[in-house]
C-alpha cells in the first residue's frame, strides 16, 4: 500500500484510516460490522459489552464509535454518557433495533452524533461512519488550536458539557441525613445534611463540586442544597439541629446573608459547617462574613479538624461553637495513643474555649467507647446510623 509522503503532523487529520470502535453484545453483528467497515478502509476495534468498550477507550483513541443501546450492563446511552465527561469531541452513532423516542430523546440530550436503526444498509453505515470521522478530526483540530490560542471563555464545547452534567445533578440533587447523638446517652443531638445527586457520571458530592468550580457555578449547588434542608427541616423534630456543609465559596454568595429568607428563618436550628480541608484565604472579610452569620442566628462547626495541614488558622478565623474531628483521627483510635493524645489535648482546648466537639466517621465499638471517654460531646458515623432519606433512626448502642 502506498501512503502518499506527507508532514506527519497532519497526518492524523488528514489521511490516516478513520479508527472505528464498534460495541454490540451480538457476535454477529460485529462481525458483520467489522467486514462492512474495514472493506470501506476503516480500523476497526470490536467490543462486545459497554465495560470492555470504557477500557478501550481508556487506551486507544478513536475517531467514531458505533454502539448498539441494549446491552446488558453499561447500555449504549449510558456508554454515551460515559464517553461525554472525557470526550466532547468523539461521535457516538448509536444503532437500535426497536427505536423508541424516550432513547432517541436521551440519544440527542447527551450529543449522539446519529441514531441508527437496524439492520442499517452497508452503504448507509459507511456514509456516516465517514462523515463522523471527519466531524471528529475538524473537532479535535480546532479544540487543539483553541487549547493553544484560545482564551479560556471560548472553550464553549468543555463549558456546555460540563453545564449539562451540572444541570442533570443539580436537578436530581437531594439531601441524605446521618443522625449526630449525644456521647452521655446516645440520644439524638442533630443531623448532618449530605448532599446526594443521582447523576450517575458525578457519583459523590466531591464531583458534583469540581464540576460546578469548573463551571464557575458553586453557588448554584449551595442554594439548591439549601432549598432541599428547607424541604427536609419541615418534617425534623424542631429540638434537633441540623448541620449544613457549605463550601468557602458560599461565604460569598449574598443570599446567604438575606435577613427575610426562608433559610435564615431556620438559622436557630442550624450550623453551618466549614471545612478546614479547604483554605478561607480567598475570601475577603471572612471574620465579618461569619460574624454577619452568627448575627442572623447561625452557629458555626469547624468540619474536619486535623485534615487539613493549614494549623489551627481556621478555628481562630471561625471561632466555631463546634469542632467536628476529621474521620482519619478517629480511625482505630483505640489503637493509636498518639491519636488519643492529640484527641485529649483538642477535647481540653475546645472545652476550655467553650466549643463542643463531635467525633465523626465512628464505625466501631471500641472507637466509640474510646472517644466517650476522651470526653468528646457528640457522636458520628456509621455505627450509629449511615445517611439515609430523612431521617434515619439510629441503631440501638
Ligand atoms: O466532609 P464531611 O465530614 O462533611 O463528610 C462526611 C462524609 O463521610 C459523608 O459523605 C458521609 O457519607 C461519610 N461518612 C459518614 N459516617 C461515616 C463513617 O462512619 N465511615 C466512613 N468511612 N464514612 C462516613
Ligand atoms: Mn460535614
Amino acid at each position: 500500500m502506498n501512503r502518499p509522503l506527507i508532514d506527519p503532523a497532519r497526518r492524523s487529520v488528514a489521511s490516516e484510516r478513520p479508527r472505528v470502535l464498534v460495541v454490540d453484545d451480538e457476535p454477529m453483528v460485529l462481525k458483520v460490522t467489522q467486514r462492512i467497515l474495514e472493506r470501506a478502509g476503516h480500523v476497526v476495534v470490536t467490543s462486545a459489552s459497554g465495560s470492555e468498550a470504557l477500557c478501550r477507550l481508556a487506551t486507544h483513541s478513536f475517531d467514531v464509535m458505533v454502539s448498539d443501546i441494549q446491552m446488558p450492563g453499561i447500555g449504549g446511552l449510558n456508554l454515551l454518557r460515559a464517553v461525554r465527561e472525557r470526550d466532547l469531541d468523539l461521535p457516538v452513532v448509536l444503532v437500535t433495533g426497536d427505536p423508541a423516542v424516550r432513547s432517541a430523546a436521551e440519544a440527542v440530550e447527551y450529543g449522539a452524533y446519529r441514531y441508527l436503526i437496524k439492520p442499517v444498509p452497508a452503504l448507509e453505515l459507511t456514509g456516516v461512519i465517514e462523515r463522523a470521522a471527519q466531524v471528529c478530526r475538524v473537532a479535535r483540530a480546532k479544540r487543539e488550536y483553541m487549547e493553544e490560542y484560545g482564551s479560556g471563555e471560548f472553550r464553549v464545547g468543555d463549558r456546555a458539557g460540563i453545564d449539562a452534567t451540572l444541570e442533570r445533578a443539580l436537578s436530581s440533587l437531594w439531601t441524605a441525613y446521618q443522625p449526630i447523638v449525644h456521647a452521655r446517652d446516645s440520644s439524638v443531638f442533630a443531623y448532618e445534611a449530605l448532599m446526594r445527586s443521582d447523576e450517575p457520571s458525578l457519583p459523590h458530592p466531591g464531583a458534583v463540586l469540581d464540576a460546578a468550580e469548573r463551571a464557575s457555578r458553586v453557588h448554584d449547588v449551595g442554594r439548591t442544597v439549601r432549598e432541599s434542608v428547607l424541604i427536609s427541616a419541615s418534617l425534623a423534630d424542631p429540638g434537633w439541629f441540623i448541620f449544613v456543609n457549605l463550601h468557602p465559596e458560599d461565604l460569598l454568595d449574598p443570599t446567604l446573608y438575606e435577613a427575610d429568607s426562608a433559610f435564615t428563618a431556620l438559622a436557630p436550628r442550624l450550623v453551618l459547617e466549614v471545612t478546614e480541608r479547604a483554605s478561607l484565604d480567598h475570601i475577603n472579610d471572612v471574620k465579618q462574613r461569619i460574624a454577619r452569620l452568627r448575627e442572623l442566628g447561625f452557629r458555626i462547626a469547624l468540619d474536619d479538624l486535623g485534615a487539613g495541614y493549614a494549623g489551627l488558622t481556621s478555628f481562630t478565623t471561625l471561632e466555631p461553637e463546634f469542632v467536628k474531628l476529621d474521620m482519619s483521627l478517629i480511625r482505630g483510635i483505640d489503637r493509636h495513643p498518639m491519636k488519643r493524645r492529640i484527641v485529649r489535648s483538642m477535647v481540653q482546648l475546645c472545652h476550655e474555649m467553650g466549643k463542643q466537639i463531635v467525633a465523626e466517621g465512628i464505625e466501631t465499638a471500641d472507637e466509640r467507647g474510646t472517644l466517650i471517654d476522651l470526653g468528646c460531646d457528640f457522636l458520628q458515623g456509621y455505627l450509629i446510623a449511615r445517611p439515609g432519606r430523612p431521617f434515619p433512626a439510629i441503631h440501638s448502642a
